[in-house]
């Protein structure tokens, strides 16, 4: 027995327990009822009269010890929460649950709706060159895009540009790909725009592209008001008027009916519709600069801006809002992650 006790001496010598958990493991395992000093004391009953003597007093200082140990254990832990100032008797501090920016709930209710209407979804790189930025999507070289004022160019290389509308990715795509292409392109653009309650020099685009033998315009529309549905209700209806892009030819502008059917509403200034994407048939000269066939092939693009959407979609009066990081406005989002 004397050596179960050295043992139990050496194991638990210098005991100073780190954390509430670890000293009430040390009370279970040795003062417990069922804890090893008891089972001692079981033992100790059962041994000769010849070594009660010098056992028991063995036993009784180990007994002594092991509380001295437990108390100073707590004294230490104690000592320690009061020198943190914490009481770590007090419930943890709540974790605030986030919200996604309006933006991304926006964009990624776009991806879904196109992703649902068999679009994939492609992605290319912000800092572009102006092949694929203007010269393949048919800007002529006196465009006002072209201009220092207009768009972010390199200094040191001209050639250099960041990306001002996400067609470069459509670009590349069809460059690599034979149709069929049914395709979004959501990302990240730049204008070096003046900064206003509507415009800035940052934002968010989703364009689309779709082309394979025989694409009409019927196509676009449908395709577009079955977008518009999903994402304004379903009883939005659209209207299509003659625009102009370089890219596409014939163009147009797209608004969708106004939730207050024009009777009454600041939003839509009291006409009933909003304007919400640009769109039109692939000029057949872009598609020849991407290497298709425009004798074999058709096909029709599109392209929003998701702060535009947005800002429709929650009334938001100053898009300015969504880059200031306020999270009383941020926190209006909390809805469907
Ligand atoms: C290729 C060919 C054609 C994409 C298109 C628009 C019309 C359009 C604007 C909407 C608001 C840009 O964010 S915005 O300022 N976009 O009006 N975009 S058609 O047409 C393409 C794209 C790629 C190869």
């Amino acid at each position: 027995m004397l050596d179960k006790i050295n043992q139990i001496r050496q194991e638990t010598a210098g005991f100073t327990p780190g954390s509430p958990a670890l000293l009430e493991d040390f009370r279970l395992k040795y003062l417990s009822k069922k804890g090893l000093l008891n089972e001692l004391f079981d033992e100790f009953k059962t041994i000769g009269n010849e070594q009660k003597r010098e056992v028991g007093k063995s036993l009784n200082e180990l007994k002594n010890e092991l509380n001295e140990l437990f108390e100073a254990g707590k004294r230490s832990l104690e000592g320690a929460e009061q020198a943190s100032g914490m009481d770590l008797s007090l419930p943890g501090d709540p974790v605030a649950m986030g919200s996604r920016h309006p933006i991304s709930l926006v964009l990624n209710e776009i991806c879904d709706i196109f992703t649902r209407l068999g679009f994939t979804i492609a992605d290319g790189p912000e800092v572009e060159d102006d092949w694929h930025v203007f010269s393949a999507l048919n800007f002529p070289p006196d465009h006002p895009a072209r201009d220092m004022q207009d768009t972010f160019f390199i200094e040191k290389n001209p050639d250099i540009v960041l990306r001002t509308h996400t067609s470069s990715v459509q670009v590349r795509v069809m460059e690599k790909t034979p149709p069929p292409i049914r395709m979004i392109m959501p990302g990240r653009v730049f204008r070096n725009e003046a900064i206003s309650a509507r415009s800035h020099c940052i934002f968010h685009q989703v364009e689309g592209l779709y082309i394979a033998p025989k694409v009409s315009f019927a196509d676009l529309k449908q395709t577009l008001l079955a977008f518009a549905r999903e994402m304004f209700g379903e009883h939005t209806e659209i209207r299509l008027r003659p625009s102009y892009f370089p890219f596409t030819e014939p163009s147009a502008e797209m608004d969708v009916s106004c939730s207050c059917g024009g009777k009454g509403c600041n939003l839509c200034k009291y006409t009933g519709w909003l304007e919400v994407l640009g769109c039109g048939m692939v000029d057949p000269n872009v598609l020849k600069n991407c290497n298709i066939d425009p004798e074999e092939y058709s096909g029709f693009a599109f392209g929003m801006g998701v702060e535009r959407i947005a800002l429709l979609k929650y009334q938001i009066k100053d898009i300015r809002m969504y880059f200031e990081n306020d999270v009383r406005f941020l926190r209006q989002f909390t809805q469907a992650l």
